[in-house]
């Protein structure tokens, strides 16, 4: 049975007093300043242009940014509270995290948009809306901003667009494998599915993107879009290309996708990205283009690098165990991804990626087709195991999911040969 949507968005805003909080909230801030934090993915930027439009319509004055780290500081809060005094402060897309409560000593009203896990237990100064807590569920940042604007009436067929690609790139739906979250659901089938199924026609003609991991030759419209905003981005890992031409040299990635797409405009049916990005404003087409195609030509060499250099470390009837070892390479983990369903070939596959990056920090990627090994579980050990040894706990943290988790070991804090041992240690001993 279908639900509507609208019963869906009713039901959110009953069963969630946080929601029903921010309802309120926004109702009192008319000419008021607010201030807008979101990650500098695709889904923090979508969530900020539904966001922006929803607060314009309400006649707030609302200023966002995009900051390159994931974790708000306090030091941002004091610099903004300096700045513009706001009336109110939104953190969206980065995080459910206790500090965050500290924050409503600086400033009056902090209210909190999430879909991740929750660190830490206090968030009672905070106004909080995160669907996954207490149990997690699987959905997106912009659909929460979605849904917050949908309860007043203020979404159309152009949000409906910009929301699906933020639910796209943060892994809520995947069309072409029938695979759509149970909270996108009511949104997909209503927003849609009625208006937008060509988007996700089956493409053979195109190129397949860093979305279709499972399909070696196909993709659909959705994807490519999908793809060229992770590429405007920067992905949310800041893939930033200001270096690699003059023109792009003063361009502030998440910003300049911001506000390319801030402004709406007609979704006419499309047959290719160059059409697409023919509907965007003339002065931005240029930029939009020159970073897609560094986009593209970066997955290219890092893909030939994951073919000459990925190594088959291990294979066993279960599982087989790839290694990848490189410096200062770009796009690694979603490029990973992709050659894993390449390289695995019938079987289960794991498949652990270690960069070392230009300021020396260590990155390590792990991603598998299986849960057989819980890469969450290994990636949080390897920093706690490293963390061990250390006074200052704040430079190695890791973790994730079972199928896909990172680590970062900020630059050397701990030798290259430590982080190799722990790993593969934990790798070998594994259900030991
Ligand atoms: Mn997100």
């Amino acid at each position: 049975m279908n639900k509507k949507y609208i019963n869906f968005v009713q039901e959110q805003k009953t069963s969630n007093v946080g929601l029903q909080k921010i309802a309120n909230l926004l109702l009192s801030l008319k000419d008021k300043q607010i201030v807008t934090f979101c990650h500098d993915d695709p889904d923090g930027v979508t969530s900020g242009i539904i966001f922006k439009r929803l607060t314009e319509k309400l006649g707030i004055k609302n200023i966002l940014f995009f900051p390159y780290s994931f974790v708000l500081s306090k030091q941002e809060v004091l610099e903004i509270k300096e700045k513009y005094s706001p009336e109110a402060l939104f953190i969206i897309d980065k995080g459910t995290i206790q500090d965050y409560d500290y924050f409503a000593e600086i400033i009056k009203n902090v209210v909190v948009i999430d879909h991740h896990p929750k660190i830490g237990e206090q968030f009672d100064k905070i106004i909080l809306y995160n669907p996954a807590i207490p149990n997690y569920v699987r959905t997106s940042g912009c659909l929460l901003v979605h849904i917050l604007s949908t309860l007043f009436n203020n979404t159309n067929k152009y949000d409906d667009f910009i929301c699906l690609i933020g639910m796209k790139c943060d892994w809520a739906i995947d069309l072409l494998n029938n695979d759509i979250a149970e909270f996108c659901l009511p949104f997909y089938e209503e927003r849609i599915k009625p208006y937008y199924l060509w988007l996700e026609e089956k493409r053979n003609d195109l190129k397949p993107t860093m979305f279709d991991i499972k399909n070696q030759n196909i993709t659909c419209l959705l994807n490519q879009i999908s793809e060229l905003f992770f590429a405007v981005t920067g992905g949310g890992f800041q893939y930033f290309y200001n270096s690699y031409n003059e023109k792009l040299k003063n361009i502030d990635q998440p910003k300049f996708c911001y506000e390319t797409f801030l402004t709406e405009f007609e979704i006419k049916k499309f047959n290719n990205l160059n059409e697409f990005i023919n509907f965007l404003p003339q002065q931005n087409k240029e930029i939009i283009t020159l970073i897609y195609d560094l986009f593209l030509s970066d997955w290219q060499k890092t893909e030939k690098q994951f073919d000459e250099q990925t190594i088959l470390s291990k294979e066993t009837n279960a599982i087989k165990i790839f290694l990848f070892f490189a410096k200062d390479i770009k796009l690694m983990p979603m490029v990973g991804s992709k050659k894993l369903y390449q390289y695995k070939n019938n079987k289960d596959a794991v498949i652990i990626m270690f960069n070392i990056e230009k300021d020396e920090s260590i990155h390590i990627s792990f991603r598998g087709t299986t849960d057989k090994i819980h890469l969450g579980k290994i990636a949080s050990s390897v920093a706690d195991k490293l963390n061990s040894k250390l006074q200052d706990k704040t430079k190695i943290s890791g973790g994730g999911h079972p199928f896909a988790a990172e680590c970062k070991i900020r630059n050397n804090s701990v030798d290259f040969l430590d982080v190799l041992y722990e790993t593969i240690n934990l790798l070998i001993n594994y259900n030991k």
